[in-house]
């Protein structure tokens, strides 16, 4: 059969509000014509009255079991990712795992933090990341926050320190950086890319939302699919700046504390 879909895994926790984690990589991957694969690596629920959330771990045993029935039992996975691993021990088993995998793809979240969970992971998953999971990446996506604990400096102000950030974390092994750079800029919204040996920078005008929950899984999601769909890293980084700047201008409430975006509205623009 001709045209089948591009197949890809995330490997990710699940957030039971649907915006964020598993449930926002495969709504990405639908609306990015792939054909989406899970490993879930923990659970995380909401208290209703303060959303405090809570996380849990799935056992390591089902985690690897999970992974190597996609790795070894399907035909040809063509790229994965990578969300929230909960545990130092967990990121260190899944960067084992994908090492020498043989998927050509391979995309790196390095979810620290939920927004507004107020609970940042810890530093042994820092040093975890660092150690086996930007060594596998052909690509990391690190907000800035995240930046900050992967390069090991000061806070990132400046658009030369989002650009040293990133040249600090390719040196770590990661073959490209992308930093989603929004936080640092008033109005506009950039996201940098280092590949190596340029630097790119991609700006848009910064949608006013307090409602972006998933927008970072949603665009590590978007790079996987369509590095999957054979775009070369810098088309990738496009379009997924594009399809999460279009998912923010339609995003929504689903109660006084999130708002996950619309990932449809890339589509509805006319993409
Ligand atoms: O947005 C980070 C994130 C990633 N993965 C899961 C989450 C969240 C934030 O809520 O719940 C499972």
């Amino acid at each position: 059969m001709a045209n089948r879909p591009k197949k890809v895994l995330t490997i990710a926790g699940s957030d039971c509000s649907g915006g964020a984690g598993l449930q926002a990589d495969l709504k990405t991957f639908q609306e990015r014509g792939v054909y989406g694969m899970t490993a879930v690596t923990c659970l995380v629920a909401m208290e209703p009255a303060t959303w405090h959330h809570i996380v849990k771990p799935v056992d390591m045993e089902m985690i690897q079991t999970q992974i190597k029935t996609i790795l070894d039992g399907i035909n040809g996975v063509d790229a994965l990712k990578t969300g929230m691993l909960p545990t130092a021990d967990i990121i260190k088993q899944v960067g084992i795992m994908l090492k020498d995998c043989g998927v050509k793809h391979i995309v790196i979240d390095p979810v620290m933090v939920c927004k507004g969970a107020g609970q940042p992971l810890f530093p042994e998953n820092t040093a975890a990341m660092i150690k086996y999971l930007l060594p596998v990446a052909e690509v990391v996506t690190p907000n800035t926050f995240e930046a900050e604990q992967l390069a090991g400096v000061p806070e990132i102000k400046t658009l030369d320190d989002v650009f040293e950030a990133a040249i600090k974390i390719q040196s770590l092994g990661a073959k490209n950086v992308i930093i989603k750079a929004a936080r640092v800029f008033k109005g506009k919204a950039i996201n940098v890319l280092f590949d190596g040996k340029a630097l790119y920078k991609y700006e848009l005008d910064k949608v006013r939302t307090k409602w972006t929950h998933g927008a970072g899984c949603s665009f590590s999601a978007c790079v996987t699919a369509e590095l999957a769909k054979k775009a070369k890293v810098l088309e990738a980084f496009q379009t997924a700046t594009d399809f999460v700047n279009e998912g923010l201008k339609k995003s929504f409430p689903l109660n006084g504390f999130v708002g996950p975006i619309w990932h449809k509205a890339y589509a509805e623009a006319g993409n």
